[in-house]
């Protein structure tokens, strides 16, 4: 399963990694420089490498950057838009500045790959999907929440009781600055308790349903409730 969890780039093969390491590139760059270059030139190998032998390159505490397709349009206040849709009272479609003009929260968690990377401590700003909710109204037969990315691939799902929870995000920053377009941005969702695969980037709609749809790592054998360290059989932990 973890093998598919790639990006759309060419793997990296694990021979290049091993011979980076020998010809001591660590070394020559050193510090965050190294760690942030390998973060992402290993990104897609991280999920090739069953073996745990990942763990020993020296890219702890970074992000990769995921993505099953070769990117996304690159969207901004001039043309993003957040359709809400679906088993709803009140359907819209929000601009960044109506996500932006909304109440902020701001949560510090560890983001979590269900292939065993962590990184501790991020700082995530925005708007509780709760209130997008509240707004929206949701009709009595909707149970569900069904999440799509403008990559026109992506999809991911919540049950609605999930959906509400005071730590389920629409996230307009992260880190240290808005969400940045290779991390999702301007808008991805992030949802704190779960492994990282619920936190689709690059959100575009959301759509309430009568039951849950799966989504595209869930068709793919994931759990569909992503909890840290209760799904998927096993409770990563790359330390
Ligand atoms: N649209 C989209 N969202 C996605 C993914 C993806 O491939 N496409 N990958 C998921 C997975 S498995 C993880 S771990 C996180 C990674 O987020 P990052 O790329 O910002 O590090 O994004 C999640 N959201
Ligand atoms: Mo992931």
């Amino acid at each position: 399963m973890a093998a598919d969890e790639r990006s759309a780039g060419a793997p990296v093969g694990r021979r290049v990694v091993l011979g980076l390491l020998g010809l001591g590139v660590a070394g020559i760059l050193g510090g965050n420089q190294i760690q942030n270059g390998l973060a992402k030139m290993l990104g897609p190998l991280g999920n090739n490498d069953p073996t745990g032998l990942i763990s020993l390159i020296p890219v702890g505490n970074t992000f990769r950057f995921y993505s099953v397709t070769r990117g996304a349009p690159r969207k901004d206040a001039s043309n993003y838009a957040l359709e809400l849709s679906g088993l709803v009272q009140q359907p819209r479609s929000y601009t960044l500045a109506d996500l932006q003009k909304m109440r902020q929260t701001t949560l510090v968690r560890d983001f979590q790959c269900v292939t065993g990377w962590r990184v501790p401590e991020v700082t995530w700003s925005g708007v509780l999907l709760a209130d997008i909710l509240d707004q929206v109204q949701p009709t009595s037969s909707a149970t569900a929440v069904r999440f799509t990315s403008f990559d026109g691939t992506y999809t991911e799902s919540l049950t609605l009781e999930q959906a509400r929870r005071d730590d389920v995000l629409v996230a307009l920053e992260m880190i240290d600055g808005p969400v940045t377009h290779d991390h999702g941005g301007p808008v991805r969702l992030y949802v704190a308790p779960m492994y990282g695969y619920k936190s689709l980037k690059w959100l575009g709609g959301i759509e309430l349903t009568k039951e849950v749809v799966p989504g595209y790592w869930e068709e793919r054998g994931y759990s569909i409730d992503g909890w840290v360290g209760e799904s998927n059989g096993r409770d990563d932990d790359p330390t």
